[in-house]
């Protein structure tokens, strides 16, 4: 099995998405997900440019040593673009060796662990109202556990609300942070209206839907860690699953000023992207939850070793899983999301019509639980005419300002 060819494919059916295809000289053919959202051409250039000539003539079935040799023999380590291209061909060879064994990737990676992955939707609403019907839209889905996000008085436009005016009956309606254009689009932020406002919320949204249902929420990186503690403290009586990026984490001793303050679960790493991202707060026990994909965290095998380490205190898996990790990002986090031990729950956001066409998915949802069906290796195959009918547009996610122009964490 030698690597005879590798593509990489942009298409942009219903946003944009950047997929390596790897093709061995016996004809099989492996995916893996390069996409980072807003900044995607700079993955498909260090892909392109550096990766793909190192890449033809290998041992396709040299995963860890493919893995290593590009993460040390580059020099430069870490970061966003480095860890997606490096996932994305790692994704690929074990999509290439799954195929090979004619097994389901899962079988592979040492066989199911459990029957299917608890999954959660995103439920969102600038009012109570819309709130309120967008949980119950998704618990007529099958969500058995739901993400609330809110509007916030006095704020236009915020981080996590679906927009109303394109919500039908019928219709998946997801929220989606990037929009294409020139710029990016500007939003607004008040932390003290918001940490007054989101207790309100979760109160009410407890009285109507019960105490069982697993309810979440992120923070998206804006707190400091003061208040991020009390955010913690005054969701406490609403019984969290978790509390996502309350703070932005690269400074990872804010944490344990949040962990003396309060017993809210805490979920964060979606924009880390290595082991040692994560080194302190595993060792420190300051989170509960991983919520890195296999995308952006250097692949399979990368992202299992963060789990493993992380299975030594009691931390389980939360990958992220937002439209912007593609469906052969997705396969790949229910592949390992069912081999492992310490799975925890599964983001789940709904891709739209034009992309399930142009990616061909054997995964299933039922019953609030996905499973990455079992059909071999990923399971994920690319139409490449279809792809090729979506260019590239550019994208940009949102940026937040303070009332007084300031630029604050988005
Ligand atoms: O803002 O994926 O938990 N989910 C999130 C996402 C991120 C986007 C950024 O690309 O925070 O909505
Ligand atoms: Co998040």
């Amino acid at each position: 099995m030698i690597i005879e060819q590798a593509d990489v494919i942009v298409t942009s059916p219903d946003r944009n998405f950047v997929t390596l295809k790897i093709t061995t000289d016996d004809g099989l053919t492996g995916l893996g997900d390069a996409t980072l959202n807003g900044r995607e051409l700079s993955v498909v250039s260090y892909l392109r440019d550096h990766v793909v000539p190192l890449l033809i003539g290998r041992d396709a079935g040299a995963i860890e040593d493919t893995w290593q040799f590009l993460y040390r023999s580059a020099y430069w380590r870490r970061g966003p673009v480095t860890m997606a291209a490096i996932a994305a061909v790692d994704v690929a060879l074990w999509d290439i060796k799954a195929k090979a064994a004619s097994m389901p990737l899962y079988e592979l990676l040492g066989g199911a662990s459990r029957r299917g992955l608890l999954a959660y939707g995103h439920a969102s609403g600038g009012t109570r109202e819309a709130l309120f019907d967008s949980i119950r839209d998704h618990q007529e889905q099958g969500f058995k556990a739901i993400r609330v996000q809110s509007g916030v008085p006095g704020l236009k436009s915020i981080y996590g609300i679906a927009s109303d005016a394109t919500y039908s009956e019928g219709e998946t309606h997801e929220y989606e942070p990037a929009q294409r254009g020139a710029l990016p689009h500007e939003e607004d932020w008040d932390t003290g209206s918001y940490l007054r406002h989101i207790p309100t919320v979760f109160e009410a949204v407890r009285n109507e839907f019960g105490p069982e249902l697993p309810l979440l929420h992120d923070a998206h990186h804006r707190l400091s860690p003061i208040q991020a503690a009390r955010l913690g403290k005054s969701l406490e009586p609403y019984d969290l699953f978790w509390l996502e990026d309350v703070t932005p984490a690269e400074n990872q001793e804010a944490l344990r000023l949040v962990r003396r303050h309060t017993t809210t679960p805490l979920a964060i790493g979606e924009i880390f992207n290595t082991v040692w991202d994560y080194q302190q707060i595993v060792r420190e026990q300051l989170i509960d939850y991983v919520r890195s994909s296999v995308t952006h965290t250097g692949g399979i095998s990368h992202l299992k070793k963060v789990l493993d380490y992380a299975a030594q205190y009691q931390i389980k898996s939360g990958m992220h899983g937002p439209t912007d990790v593609s469906p052969v990002g997705m396969a790949a986090a229910l592949h390992l999301g069912l081999a492992i031990h310490n799975f925890g729950i599964q983001e789940y956001m709904q891709h739209g019509a034009r992309t399930n066409e142009v990616f061909d998915q054997s995964f299933t949802f039922t019953d609030g639980l996905l499973h990455a069906g079992d059909a071999v290796g990923l399971g994920v195959e690319l139409d490449t005419d279809e792809a090729g009918r979506y260019p590239y547009e550019r994208a940009y996610l949102p940026y937040n300002r303070l009332a007084d122009g300031t630029v604050h964490d988005w």
